[in-house]
């Protein structure tokens, strides 16, 4: 095995198909502002995500403040506070208060059960987080919203092509929002997207994601830089064209994790919920009590798993009650290194590092 092994690793193009597609860019002498590349990896990913709205932005966390801006939003909002600190980020800095929802403690993610409570005169909106991969309970997430007026935004970082019950998952709430950061299983290096469903709120995030301006001689609205480059773009859209082998490796090597840590009684490894008609395979997230020792445990010997998600976002901005059930998760839950490049051989000397420090703890 050779270490340091990370969390997370692009499997990246061969250099000179990164060259060719350079060369036309320098050739075009076109860098930014909706070139070449920047559609055509619009145009690609509209069809790999069954989507007709979809816009690349520079990456996913300026696509949350995009499509909050976007959707007009204002007062507070209610979250989750077992995210990537980005989510709660964006809707302050948009200036928007959140109100953190507690977890359901089997999926990860907010408990539906427990929005309606917390909704207040101000609330505009729910930002649900598809955490790991693993979907929300979307359908009554939309009764919710329906019922009260409010708009969704699923923060979909990590749910790239994720279909449930036959459709896309980011075709579920007013807007959907991708982080295609190096890290992750789609990747432009930097970068992101949002989906929307619907045409005039894609003309709007269009306008925001460039600073308003509708053409030379017309700024509509006060927008923001959100575009993302040619040189990004051109490199996505070579990572594109491979992604269902990395997506296929990755599954692979997930199923022999799930093997090899079967047997560990101090373990929880991830199930894949019964509605969800594809997954992506992007994070191996299990959840122990010895957390913090495995991980301090793999680092000594080379193997950087990450403490995802410590600690609890909730914790900056001020709230601790209310949220016990994504307290205890983020003191449990962690990622094993995940990503095509990855060596059966390296699972399988990951899970033997596993296997003896529980028979060591157990005495
Ligand atoms: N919402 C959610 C739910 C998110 O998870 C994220 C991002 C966002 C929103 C915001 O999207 P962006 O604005 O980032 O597009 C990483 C990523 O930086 C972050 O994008 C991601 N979530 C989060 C879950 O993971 P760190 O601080 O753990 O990254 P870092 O730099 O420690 O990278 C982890 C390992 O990956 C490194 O140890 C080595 C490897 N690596 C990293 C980079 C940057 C590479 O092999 N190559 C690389 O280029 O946050």
């Amino acid at each position: 095995m050779k270490t340091p092994i990370y969390v997370a690793k692009p499997t990246l193009p061969p250099l000179q198909d990164f060259v060719d597609r350079l060369s036309t860019i320098w050739e075009s002498v076109i860098l930014t502002n909706s070139g070449f590349y920047a559609n055509k990896l619009e145009e690609e990913l509209k069809k790999y995500l069954k989507t007709e709205n979809l816009s690349i932005t520079d990456n996913g966390t300026i696509a949350i403040m995009i499509a909050i801006r976007a959707l007009r939003l204002s007062g507070s909002i209610i979250t989750t506070p077992f995210t990537f600190p980005a989510t709660i980020s964006a809707i302050e800095w948009c200036g928007l208060k959140p109100i953190f929802c507690d977890i359901d403690l089997s999926t990860g993610n907010i408990d539906s059960s427990k929005i309606e409570k917390l909704i207040q005169n101000d609330t505009t909106a729910i930002v649900p987080v598809h955490v790991f991969g693993v979907p929300c309970d979307v359908y009554s997430i939309e009764k919710i919203a329906l019922k009260y007026g409010l708009k969704v935004i699923y923060d979909a970082a990590h749910t790239f092509g994720v279909e449930i019950d036959g459709k896309a998952l980011a075709s579920f709430g007013d807007i959907s929002t991708m982080s295609f950061h190096a890290t992750k299983l789609f990747y432009t290096a930097e970068g992101g997207a949002i989906i929307s469903n619907s045409k005039d709120v894609d003309t709007r995030i269009k306008l925001l994601r460039n600073f308003g301006i509708n053409s030379p001689e017309e700024v509509l609205m006060s927008g923001i830089n959100g575009k993302m480059s040619e040189l990004n773009a051109a490199l996505g859209t070579l990572v594109l064209d491979k992604i269902d082998i990395e997506i296929k490796k990755r599954k692979d090597l997930f199923y022999l994790y799930k093997e090899r840590l079967s047997d560990i009684p101090n373990i929880e490894t991830p199930s894949i919920p019964k509605n969800v008609t594809k997954w992506n395979y992007q994070y191996f997230f299990i959840r122990t009590c010895e957390r913090d020792a495995l991980v301090s445990h793999l680092a000594e010997k080379g193997i950087f798993a990450r403490k995802y998600f410590y600690p609890i976002c909730s914790g900056y901005s001020g709230q601790v009650t209310n949220i016990e059930n994504a307290v205890a998760l983020s003191n449990v839950s962690m990622v094993l290194p995940l990503y095509g490049s990855l060596e059966e051989n390296d699972v399988n000397e990951i899970c033997n590092i596993i296997h003896d420090f529980f028979t060591k703890i157990r005495g």
